[in-house]
C-alpha cells in the first residue's frame, strides 16, 4: 500500500515559562498628565493587544492571569490617561492579562468595593484568572517593577503616590491599587457591598484581611512612587457617614457581606479595543 505523507505537520509547542522578573522592564519612567493622548494612536500602539483589552506574552508563558479591575463613573478623562500609559507596562511586566472597567450606571450614590466584587465575578465569566489587581482609574505607576500581579499575601501597590509625598498617608492604608489572588480574595469573602460613598471600604479590605491572618505585601517606597490625577470631588461620592461605624464592626460582618452576597444587574457590556466595560446596576444605598 502507498501511504501519502503530510508534508507539513503542526506540533503544538509548549512555550518556556516567563522570567520570574520580567528582562523587558526599564525601571522609572515619567508619567505626566499634561501631554496630548489620542485613543486611536494608543491603539495603534498597541496592536498585540487584542480586543476587550486582552494580552499575553507570545514567546512565554506567563506566570499569572491577571484581571485588572476599575471602579468606575464619569472619569472618561482619566482612563484615556490610565489606557496610554498602563498597557505598554503591563506588557513589559509580560502578564496575561485583561481589563475592565465596570460603570456604575445611573446617578445613586458611588459604591467602589462593590464595584469591584462585581468586576472579580464578570471577569471569571470570561477567562481563568487567578489573580485580580483593583485600581482606582487616576493612578499610573512611576516604575514598571511595581508589578501588577500577586503575591503570597494581598498586595498593595500604590504606597508612594505624589498626592501623599510620595510615601503612605498612614500605616494601614490599602486605597489605591491592590492585588488579591483568587485565594486570598475568597478568604476575606471578597470586598463589602455596604459601603455608599467616600471612605472607608479600603480599610475594611485591610481589616480582613488581617482578620484572617494575612498580612499587607508592598513594594519599596522607590518602586511603589505613583502619580494620582489631580481632580475635584464627584458628584454623588461625599463622605459616607456610616463608614466609622462600619470599620469597627468588620470582623462581624464580613462573613455575610461580601462576595456571598453580591448583587447587581449587568445592564451592557461593550468590548472596546483597549478594553471591557461592563455597566451595572449596583443598587440602591441600604
Ligand atoms: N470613581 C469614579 N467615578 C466617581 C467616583 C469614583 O470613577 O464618580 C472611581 C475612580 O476609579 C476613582 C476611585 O473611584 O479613582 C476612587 O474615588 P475618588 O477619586 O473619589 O477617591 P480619591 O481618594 O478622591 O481619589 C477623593 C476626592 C478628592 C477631592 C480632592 C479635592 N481637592
Ligand atoms: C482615610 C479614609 C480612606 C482613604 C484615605 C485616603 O481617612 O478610605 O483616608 O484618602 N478612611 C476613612 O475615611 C475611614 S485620600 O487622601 O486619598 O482622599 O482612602
Amino acid at each position: 500500500p502507498t501511504y501519502s505523507i503530510p508534508l507539513t505537520t503542526t506540533v503544538a509547542r509548549e512555550l518556556p515559562r516567563c522570567a520570574e522578573i520580567s528582562p523587558l522592564l526599564r525601571g522609572p519612567l515619567t508619567i505626566d498628565f499634561n501631554v496630548h493622548v489620542n485613543l486611536t494612536e494608543d491603539i495603534k500602539a498597541n496592536p498585540k493587544v487584542t480586543e476587550g483589552g486582552h494580552y499575553k506574552p507570545s514567546d512565554c508563558k506567563a506566570l499569572q492571569k491577571v484581571a485588572i479591575i476599575i471602579p468606575f463613573r464619569n472619569r472618561d478623562s482619566h482612563l484615556k490617561y490610565w489606557l496610554h500609559y498602563m498597557h505598554p507596562i503591563l506588557q513589559r511586566q509580560q502578564l496575561d492579562y485583561g481589563v475592565y472597567v465596570i460603570n456604575q450606571d445611573g446617578d445613586n450614590t458611588f459604591n467602589r468595593a462593590k464595584l469591584m466584587n462585581i468586576g472579580y465575578a464578570e471577569s471569571l465569566k470570561e477567562y481563568d484568572y487567578n489573580c485580580f489587581v483593583f485600581s482606582d482609574v487616576d493612578i499610573v505607576i512611576m516604575d514598571d517593577k511595581n508589578l501588577y500581579r500577586c503575591f503570597n499575601q494581598p498586595r498593595h501597590l500604590s504606597v508612594a503616590m505624589d498626592k501623599f509625598g510620595f510615601g503612605l498617608p498612614y500605616h494601614q492604608y490599602f486605597g489605591g491599587v491592590s492585588a488579591l489572588s483568587k485565594e486570598q480574595f475568597r478568604r476575606i469573602n471578597g470586598f463589602p457591598n455596604t459601603y455608599w460613598g467616600w471612605g472607608g471600604e479600603d480599610d475594611d479590605i485591610y481589616n480582613r484581611i488581617v482578620a484572617k491572618g494575612m498580612s499587607i505585601s508592598r513594594p519599596d517606597a522607590t518602586t511603589g512612587k505613583c502619580r494620582m490625577i489631580k481632580h475635584n470631588r464627584d458628584e454623588k461620592n461625599g463622605d459616607n457617614p456610616k463608614r466609622f461605624d462600619l470599620i469597627s464592626r468588620t470582623r462581624h460582618t464580613m462573613e455575610k457581606d461580601g462576595i456571598n452576597s453580591l448583587s447587581y444587574k449587568v445592564v451592557k457590556k461593550e468590548k472596546f479595543p483597549l478594553y471591557v466595560k461592563i455597566t451595572v446596576d449596583a443598587g440602591i444605598p441600604s
